[in-house]
């Protein structure tokens, strides 16, 4: 290019353009085409060989001013090449990058220029690891018999290096040969493979940047089950969930899956059932108040497992060990599963005992108070039957005359004979969470604290319960102002 002053103003002219100085006249003439255009080359990757080894083509061109160079300012890992072009050009020139390293990674840089000093410099960077593994899957199954498979390995981002059979149990597996580096598929074929037996094939594939995948891939075998309690322990007359898993470990679809669980005694299915999930295909069955659970006729696709659950109920207290096993049509009986579960005892009835007051006097107007009881069924779902217990007075304590029976107590019969020093209760019945209140009048005959223990409390159903204790001070006060300070001379003690 040249600058040429032409009218005060300095223009950057391209050689496109005339030039004609007349010597001696002191006068330029200058006659021109069009401007320079400030538009950059154009510089960009057109096309990758994807080899091993991966090749690269960078395409530079410039259609309005024409090249003038290409210059290879950066070229790691790659050997790239600027082919002989004219200068001047506007027609795209290829460079070529080839051994682009895809485990170390390449960089080829170029800097481009065109006639009118327009620059356009471009990095490429290509290949380098990746933390990505190999793809390895079954992609096609001939049942035969005998049975054939393929099992297709690719690693579209470093290259596969190796392909490793590291298990072939009644099969032949034979891997075909395949450049390293190679990003297509590469398919394996496993051959008579055995139907009747557990069969096992086992792939460990490596890409060039170390990443590994290995795959193993079962035939023949059968289901697998894993069944479980949702608690491992329950009040009696309680539920929890039971639960089945089932597995297809296979490369294959399994039919005919089912299994029948038989609860031990003292185990039923709660009403309702609470029944949840499927296995695809298969029918449940597990009746309300039934010892059995069961399933039939479910088909269980390649390397795919189904659950569901049904509520089971505890009649008796103890442990339930619960044992299951799974079948198949195609794949055999499989393995027993066991679970247990321990079923509680109900809890025992409770109860509270209070005097109405915390004293009475040894004789007179205020030698009676009540003592009251409140019995209590803490259990969520057993009802306790027969439930009672004996309350013996302390020696310093009657029943009064008449006793001031109130309350009742879920049908029992409540025994307190006036003057006795006995208060009991037998045969009440309380429903779960239920309480019930009684009281009866007591009367101190002796001075002192008074502290009086029930038994424990008995049921049908529950260990026996923890006796309850409560505590009244009789009083002497009133006795002897009576007797001994002038027989109602003065003001009586309260
Ligand atoms: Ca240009
Ligand atoms: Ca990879």
């Amino acid at each position: 290019m040249s600058y040429v002053s032409v009218l005060g103003e300095t223009r950057v002219v391209c050689r496109l353009l005339a030039i004609t100085l007349i010597l001696g006249t002191v006068s330029v003439q200058t006659v021109y085409g069009q401007g320079c255009p400030a538009t950059s080359p154009a510089v960009a990757v057109t096309a990758v060989i994807t080899g091993p080894p991966t090749q690269i083509q960078i395409t530079a061109q410039d259609t309005d001013d024409g090249l003038k160079s290409i210059v290879v300012t950066t070229s790691t890992n790659a050997t790239t090449v600027v082919p002989a072009f004219t200068v001047g050009t506007t027609s795209p020139v290829v460079v070529t990058a080839t051994a682009i390293s895809q485990i170390a990674g390449s960089t080829v840089t170029l800097t481009v220029t065109d006639l009118c000093g327009n620059v356009t410099t471009r990095d490429f960077q290509f290949g380098g690891c990746t933390t990505t593994p190999p793809a390895v899957a079954l992609t096609a199954v001939i049942t035969g018999p005998p049975m054939q498979i393929q099992i297709t390995a690719q690693d579209t981002d470093d290259g596969l290096k190796s392909i490793v059979v590291a298990a072939s149990t009644n099969a032949t597996t034979v891997v075909p040969p395949f450049t390293v580096g190679t990003t297509s598929p590469v398919v394996v074929p496993a051959t008579t493979i055995d139907q009747n037996a557990v069969s096992f094939v086992t792939l460990t594939v490596t890409d060039l940047c170390g990443n590994v995948t290995t795959r193993d891939f079962q035939f023949g075998g059968p289901p697998v089950i894993t069944k479980s309690f949702g608690s491992t322990s329950i009040q009696a007359n309680g539920s929890t969930s039971l639960s089945f898993n089932i597995t297809n470990p296979n490369a294959t679809p399994l039919t005919g899956v089912g299994f029948t669980d038989t609860l031990p005694a003292g185990l039923i299915v709660s009403t309702p059932n609470g029944l949840t999930g499927s296995c695809d295909g298969g029918t449940n069955t597990a009746s309300a108040g039934s010892n059995s659970i069961s399933l039939s006729g479910a088909t269980l696709a390649a390397s795919s497992s189904c659950t569901f659950s049904v509520n089971v109920t505890g009649t008796t207290a103890g442990v339930k060990n619960n044992s299951v096993t799974v079948f198949s049509t195609n794949g055999g009986t499989g393995n027993t599963s066991s679970a247990s579960l321990t079923v509680l005892p109900p809890l025992p009835p409770t109860i509270v005992k209070a005097f109405a007051d915390s004293q009475v006097q040894l004789f007179g107007p205020n030698s009676s108070t009540a003592l009251s009881f409140t019995l209590t069924n803490p259990n969520a779902a057993t009802t306790l039957t027969s439930v009672g217990f004996t309350d013996t007075l302390p020696a310093g304590l009657i029943v009064s005359t008449p006793n001031g029976l109130t309350g009742s107590c879920g049908g029992g019969t409540i025994t307190a004979i006036a003057g006795s020093n006995n208060i009991s209760l037998s045969g009440a019945t309380r429903a779960a969470g239920a309480s019930c209140t009684f009281s009866v009048n007591v009367t101190g005959i002796a001075i002192g604290v008074q502290t009086n223990t029930t038994s424990t409390l008995t049921s049908n159903e529950a260990p026996p319960g923890a006796p309850a204790t409560a505590s009244i001070f009789v009083d002497a006060s009133f006795f002897l102002w009576f007797f001994h300070e002038g027989g109602g001379g003065g003001r009586p003690p309260l």
